[in-house]
């Protein structure tokens, strides 16, 4: 029999066959229990522990059709990704990410770092959890991961190199799909539109001809710009915290593109945070720090990364053949424009957030997808005017402002 078919690693008992048979990690005096812990869309995700010495392991397991539906198949190589991209990543900011113990391609699953003193970030802000650190730690992240694989430091071969080495195809295709093409399309059958909202979504994205033109722009740059080695689908849902430290996780969706995507994803989801609090009006400590995090993302993020950039190309900012000032211009301005895309297609599409989604009573809820969709039209339609932190805060309290009015 196949050992693939042998050992499913869709189930408990085929991990626990799996982990005591198939690779000798784990000594045999071990008392081993397994638990699925993951819901998330693509993969399963069990714990593994040792009830005898209390240690606690990761198996992240991808099998050949999303974990949501077994009619959405989807390729195995995306474990091969996430493991070269933790592999990669524990160079430049092991302190930030699971350490992997071992990656079995042929059975297609990673055994990794438990990180069980940690939560997932989106589920302590949906509670609304203050971590002050936050803006600090995923700056220094961002700015350490990306710069090392970025176009302005590497040299070309060296960047050919390792964007052969991430090619990531059928991911990226899913992105195409489920991020630029069916929540802007008025046929499709993909999405999942609250219908009080209907109407308004017809207005205002599919029937907006120049909104579809620049998401085909947004789509074509996604594609082309191969700007560094980014994470792919950097949202709230893939960064655990506690009130020390983060860790990233999740990087089978890495590819070679556009920095901004990386960090409008970001962006989009603190702002999907600071409206979940925004729609239960008690919530002002909590909104007030989503403001600061949201403008200190991006200030932290461009300073830092000027200062790292000059550091490691050794020139001062004249000399250099770069004008940072000016890609770090263009970098925000993408960041807008993604941080817009996201926004629309979690309301809009197929993949929500729970930010969203556990908004009640239903009149709040349409409000909040309408502010929403009002932020991501404005910074998309005027990506260039967004700069520093406080442009992107001066607008969304503008647009509160409006709603506020309307009511
Ligand atoms: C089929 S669902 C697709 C989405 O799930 C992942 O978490 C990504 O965000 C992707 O867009
Ligand atoms: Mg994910």
């Amino acid at each position: 029999m196949n050992v693939l078919k042998k050992y499913s690693l869709s189930s408990t008992d085929g991990v626990y066959e799996f982990i005591r048979r198939e690779n000798d990690y784990f000594k045999s005096n071990t008392r081993l229990t397994v638990t699925e812990i993951g819901n998330g869309n693509m993969n399963y995700v069990y714990r593994i522990e040792d009830k005898l010495s209390g240690k606690s392991y990761i198996v992240k397991y991808a099998g050949e059709h999303t974990r949501i539906s077994e009619d959405i198949p989807v390729s195995t190589d995306r474990i091969k990704i996430e493991a070269y991209m933790l592999m990669k990543q524990s160079k430049f900011v092991s302190e930030y990410i699971p350490r992997i113990y071992l990656f079995d391609e042929k059975r297609s699953c990673i055994l990794m770092e438990d990180c069980r003193d940690y939560t997932i970030l989106r589920d302590s802000l949906v509670k609304y959890d203050i971590f002050p650190e936050f803006s600090d730690q995923i700056s220094t992240y961002l700015v350490k991961s990306i710069l090392p694989t970025s176009e302005i430091i590497l040299s070309k071969p060296e960047k050919n190199q390792l964007e052969q080495q991430f090619l990531n195809p059928h991911l990226c295709e899913i992105t195409k799909t489920y991020v630029f093409t069916e929540p802007f399309d008025a046929l499709s059958e993909m999405n999942d539109i609250f219908i009080p909202n209907k109407e308004y979504i017809e207005k205002e994205i599919f029937a907006d001809k120049n909104l579809l033109q620049e998401i085909k722009r947004l789509k074509d740059d996604f594609f082309n710009k191969k700007q560094a080695l980014l994470h792919g689908d950097l949202h709230t849902g893939s960064i655990f915290i506690n009130s020390t430290s983060i860790a990233i996780f999740d990087f089978e969706f890495a590819f070679y593109g556009p920095i901004g995507f990386d960090l409008g994803n970001l962006i989009a989801n603190l702002i999907f945070a600071w409206l979940h609090a925004e729609a239960d009006v008690q919530k002002t400590e909590f909104i007030n720090w989503m403001e600061e995090t949201v403008a200190s993302v991006i200030d932290l993020f461009r300073f830092k990364f000027k200062h790292e950039f000059l550091r490691v190309s050794g020139k001062d900012s004249k000399d250099s053949e770069v004008d940072i000032d000016h890609y770090l211009d263009t970098i925000i301005s993408d960041t807008a424009s993604y941080a817009g895309v996201e926004l629309i297609r979690r309301v809009v599409g197929l993949a929500h957030v729970k930010d969203i989604t556990s908004i009640t009573p239903v009149d709040k809820r349409i409000r909040t997808e309408r502010i929403a969709i009002d932020i991501a039209k404005s910074i998309i339609f005027k990506n260039t005017k967004f700069i520093k932190g406080i442009d992107f805060t001066n607008l969304i309290n503008r647009i509160l402002l409006l709603h506020n009015e309307n009511a």
